[in-house]
């Protein structure tokens, strides 16, 4: 059974996939945060942003989800050192460590720029939104490299939004089921040919904004379709402002900070 490291265990997306992948894989578990682990798996309590952390919780693995970070826009000094700090610490303690498979957890908002009426796939040009969208394009670039320099095997899934439900009018494009999120990371994990691949973490939405056929080609099938969620969902939605509304990735394009879902239920700030 192979070994896998989940980074921002103690987080949302971690929280719904390791109850999807138990029993499939060994979890080793690490978070900034102290955390509850369950039967099979492991905790190391590590601070990304610090090198010998890094190199502690990567050492022996088969392995790496890379959850961990600061998740929406927020202060540069806080994004700087969770997701571009952290994420070269993990990729490099990975290399040094001789970690070959990587999984970045990188997100829609590193192309929330693109107009809602587009339909994109996994060749476009990026375009953050915030800076934390930024900081997730640092990442991609940082995969890019290390699968070219170093050989390593690189598989970033540009996620939606997790949840068991999809939560308003744009979530309804870019949900992101548990079980779908689970499917598409034991791809990552287990596919034997992955060099460096880009996918959209969503599921099989009808009203998605891409053409996620390089996931479909790695054997991808998204089980979940925010479609029946639709009539109850728009039934609730409010107009909204009319700039975010236009692009992908909603309120990102406009705000300086989003409510940080980690700090609001008691976690640390990064
Ligand atoms: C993300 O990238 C965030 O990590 C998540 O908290 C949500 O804000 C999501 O995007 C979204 O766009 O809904």
């Amino acid at each position: 059974m192979k070994t896998v490291l989940i980074t921002g265990a103690a987080g949302d997306v971690a929280s719904y996939l390791r109850r999807e992948l138990a029993g499939k894989y060994k979890l080793r578990l690490s978070d900034k945060r102290k955390m509850q682990k369950t039967k099979g798996e492991t905790f190391i309590q590590a601070d990304i942003s610090k090198m010998p952390d890094a190199l502690k919780i990567t050492k022996g693995v088969d392995a790496i989800v890379h959850l961990g970070g600061y998740s929406v826009e927020g202060p540069w000094e806080t994004i700087h050192k969770a997701n571009i700090v952290g994420c070269y610490n993990i990729f490099e303690a990975a290399r040094r460590n001789k970690v070959k498979r990587i999984l970045f957890a990188t997100s829609n908002h590193a192309v929330g720029f693109y107009r809602r009426d587009q339909k994109i796939d996994h060749r476009v040009y990026i375009k953050p939104d915030s800076r934390y969208g930024v900081s997730k394009v640092f990442g991609e670039a940082l995969g890019s490299l290390y699968a070219d320099k170093y050989g390593m095997e690189v598989f970033l899934m540009r996620i939606g939004n997790v949840n068991p439900k999809p939560l308003d009018k744009r979530r309804l494009s870019i949900w992101f089921s548990p079980r779908d999120l689970a499917q598409l990371v034991s791809i990552g994990i287990d596919h034997p040919d992955i060099k460096f691949e880009i996918v959209y973490g969503v599921s099989g939405n009808r009203r998605s904004w891409y053409d996620n056929s390089n996931a479909e080609r790695l054997g991808y099938k998204p089980q979940d379709d925010s479609e029946s969620y639709a009539q109850e969902i728009l039934a609730k939605e409010k107009p909204g402002d009319p700039r975010p509304e236009q692009y992908q990735g909603g309120i990102f394009v406009v705000v300086e900070e989003v409510a940080n879902p980690a700090a609001e239920r008691g976690g640390a700030k990064r």
